[in-house]
């Protein structure tokens, strides 16, 4: 199974109960806009956590009905972050999703030890895109997570990955490690990262999936490429997966797709108890909708 357009999670979610989004500190125009299609398209139910007043300003100002959903008043930033985190360990929700708070301050909600929602595993944040000029989504990751993963963490991080794609339908997803370029440099860790996390899928260390690398970006999403530099590969030209070195390299990659190729983009972050839907606070209302989507559709 091959996904072209993140409006074929649509047809993934059809078969799925509606699942409970909590909305972290809610009032934020972009964010009630797509939970509120997203509610209107029977996706999901949402619960608003935040300061009542700005959610009603808000509404009140775009025209958004939200009579018969549950508003948990609380102005304080913290507090709402930590009653929306609170409400997931006490499996009351099913999804969290950040509203008006940065990332990193979720995250660390997230991580918490009492009343956070670690499971044990590494948690990473995977970016699924349709870009215009391939001929299916791809998926990019870490890009907003993990700062700078060892092998251990690219390890866990691709576990993370694969397990999501295979419950989107994927059988064997094509993971490409991305490095600057195709052959081991022992000067460049990415490229030593990228053979050992081949030779751990060829031995079965590593499963569900096909792993290829070190590639460079051009062989990982072009056949072309890959032929011109005689390389033989099954992932090159055809990646799923793309496993960045850092997260300074995904974050360029993620904001470039976005802002110079125009490609749409949904994204979350995985290995938590549940599904956490994380965009930036750039992201278009349209990204936060499809993210959404793509949290319920990946939901056990
Ligand atoms: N998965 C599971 N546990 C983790 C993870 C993870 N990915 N990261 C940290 N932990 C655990 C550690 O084992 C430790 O027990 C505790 O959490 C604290 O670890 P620290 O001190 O390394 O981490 P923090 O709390 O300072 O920061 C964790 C963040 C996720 C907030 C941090 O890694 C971060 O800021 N990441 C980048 C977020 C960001 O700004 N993204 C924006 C890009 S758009």
């Amino acid at each position: 199974m091959v996904l072209r357009s993140l409006s074929d999670l649509k047809g993934i979610v059809a078969g799925k109960p509606v699942r409970k989004l909590v909305l972290a500190v809610a009032q934020d125009q972009n964010c009630l806009s797509a939970v509120l299609r997203a509610w209107k398209d029977g996706i999901i139910e949402p619960i608003f956590i935040g300061d009542r007043d700005g959610i009603h300003t808000i509404c009140s100002e775009f025209g958004y009905d939200i009579s018969g959903i549950s508003i948990i008043h609380e102005p304080d930033i913290d507090g709402a972050v930590e009653k929306s985190v609170k409400m997931l360990s006490g499996k009351q929700a099913d999804i969290l999703m950040k509203g008006k708070v940065g990332t990193a301050k979720l995250l660390k909600a997230v991580l918490h030890r009492e009343w956070g929602l670690r499971t044990g595993n590494l948690l990473s944040h995977i970016a699924v895109f349709e870009v215009g000029t391939y001929h299916k989504l791809i998926a990019v990751t870490d890009v907003a997570m993990n700062i700078a993963p060892n092998l251990k963490d690219k390890i866990a991080i691709v576990n993370n990955s694969v397990a999501f794609l295979n419950r989107l339908g994927y059988e064997m997803p094509k993971v490409a490690v991305l490095g600057a370029v195709e052959m081991v440099n022992e000067n460049m860790e990415a490229t030593l990262d990228a053979a050992l996390l081949s030779k751990m899928n060829q031995r079965e260390q590593i499963r569900n999936c096909i792993i290829d690398g070190p590639l460079a970006f051009d062989n990982a999403v072009s056949i072309e490429s890959a032929k011109h530099k005689g390389i033989r590969s099954e992932v090159a030209g055809d990646t799923d997966l793309l496993l960045m070195p850092d997260i300074e390299v995904g974050n360029v990659l993620y904001k470039s797709l976005v802002f110079f190729a125009q490609a749409k983009v949904a994204s979350m972050i995985l290995g938590a108890q549940v599904p956490i839907v994380l965009t930036s606070r750039s992201d278009s209302e349209q990204a936060k909708y499809d993210s959404i989507l793509l949290a319920a559709a990946s939901s056990k």
